[in-house]
């Protein structure tokens, strides 16, 4: 914590939306920002002094060459992807590469830093000899390469992925305050992405009728399988072919996937090779022993594929802490399987009062939506915590009201409210509240 020599800092009533200091959005729409804050505190808000310095090398000598393919500046190395699990004593295992959100902003995430999850290794395909085929209950069946695949109409839409394993570490006390986002939450991503709809495959082919599930495989060595409702592939899921605008990466299904929009990230499969139209679900493993949640009465929930409504605040969180006294935004992400993201609600004092954040549009259906909320904060504790809403009217629960209705005992599906609690002295630690 820096010397305190700043005067207390004195708001009007009417510019606050919430208890401990958030603050009306006003204060970004006319930019009343920075000069507010430094009224408050007879400094400039965030600006430091200018200085004359004289000139640093970078600007006396030449530059490097244009690359053929750009790369990050070498000092922003350690923004990278956690990577957990791999190859245990020679056998593969589920391996994961999860998102540093709280190191990211907007809602697109790099392909790069995508999150990844393969159970059974990313299998090096040659895009010559793969083919998509399409069997079962059809009137025609029919297969396709990438080069086929090409030549259909394509969309192009922005959709969140995210496993619906994603916080399954929440569902477990004491948690260690010091854990950062990427730990967490870092299993969901937003991209752009290209694709063919499904339905127009399956209009191709012909269904036969009593057609009410399709069977997804990939070509990965453990020919992950999934099945998906007929009503889903009739309505938006796609065969992506290209992410943020160029093909997608070998960790993220090279050279095509499926994408099922808004449900839980195991279904969107990768490598994909096969899709076989039935009657029934196969109840492959992934359907079965995971991907399930066990329930208070010892029964198995499956199939729960619409992901919830969830949002958390990204910025800040405990991986900084805060230098001083003043103005801060609070920003994060927002998301649900069932549709637009309608509101996003934020509290600094642990869900006593909440305030309407801003969304920043435009907004899309089952794609993270950004919020933010100006903050100040004068130095006693806080607890920060962000509250979802969909279109669909959902809610998104506190830890509490998550476990009255599911229990303790699953695994998978946790969207609960997370807190960050601000110490006096600036110091940010994850906690339940
Ligand atoms: N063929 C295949 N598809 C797969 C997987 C896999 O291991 N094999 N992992 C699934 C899981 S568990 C998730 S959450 C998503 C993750 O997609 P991503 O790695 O592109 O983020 O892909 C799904 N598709
Ligand atoms: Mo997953």
């Amino acid at each position: 914590m820096k010397s305190n020599n700043e005067k207390t800092l004195i708001v009007d009533a009417t510019d606050q939306a919430a208890g401990n200091g958030l603050m009306n959005r006003r204060f970004f729409l006319n930019s009343a920002l920075a000069t507010t804050a430094t009224l408050a505190t007879g400094k400039a808000a965030f600006a430091q002094e200018a200085v004359g310095e004289g000139q640093e090398d970078w600007t006396l000598y030449p530059g490097s060459d244009a690359l053929e393919y750009g790369e990050l500046s070498r000092f922003e190395a350690g923004r990278v992807k956690k990577l957990v699990g791999g190859l245990a004593g020679g056998r593969t295992a589920t391996s994961a590469g999860r998102t540093p959100l709280h190191q990211l902003m907007g809602t697109i995430t790099p392909s790069g830093l995508h999150f990844e999850v393969t159970h059974h290794g990313i299998p090096d395909i040659n895009p010559d000899q793969h083919q998509l085929v399409m069997h079962g209950m059809v009137k025609q069946p029919l297969k396709w390469g990438i080069e086929n695949l090409e030549n259909y109409p394509t969309i192009t839409r922005e959709y969140f992925m995210e496993c619906s394993g994603n916080g399954r570490l929440l569902y477990y006390e004491p948690l260690s305050p010091k854990m950062t986002l990427d730990a967490t939450h870092g299993l969901v991503s937003g991209s752009q992405w290209t694709g063919v709809k499904l339905s127009t495959l399956l209009d191709e082919c012909g269904l036969e009728d009593g057609a009410k599930w399709i069977i997804a495989e990939g070509a990965d060595s453990g020919s992950l399988s999934r099945s998906i409702p007929i009503d889903k592939a009739l309505d938006d899921t796609m065969i992506a072919i290209y992410q943020n605008g160029e093909r997608i990466r070998p960790g993220q299904g090279y050279p095509m996937r499926l994408l099922n929009p808004g449900f839980e990230g195991n279904t969107s499969v990768k490598w994909l090779r096969s899709l076989y139209v039935t009657d029934r679900p196969v109840m492959s493993r992934f359907e079965t022993s995971k991907y399930t949640d066990k329930m208070p009465d010892g029964k198995a929930m499956q199939f729960s594929l619409e992901l919830d409504v969830k949002s958390v605040i990204t910025r800040p969180t405990n991986a900084l802490s805060l230098q001083k006294h003043g103005l801060y935004e609070i920003t994060g992400l927002a998301w649900s399987g069932r549709g637009k993201i309608a509101r996003v609600e934020v509290s600094a004092d642990g869900g006593k009062t909440w305030a309407d954040a801003v969304l920043e549009g435009p907004i899309h259906s089952k794609m993270m939506t950004r919020f933010r909320i100006p903050w100040m904060w004068n130095g006693d504790p806080a607890v920060l915590q962000s509250r979802a809403i969909d279109e669909a009217g959902r809610v998104q629960p506190s830890r509490e009201q998550l476990f009255k209705g599911r229990g303790r005992q699953a695994y998978y599906h946790y969207h609960a409210i997370h807190s960050w609690a601000v110490e006096t002295d600036g110091t940010i630690n994850h906690v339940y509240a």
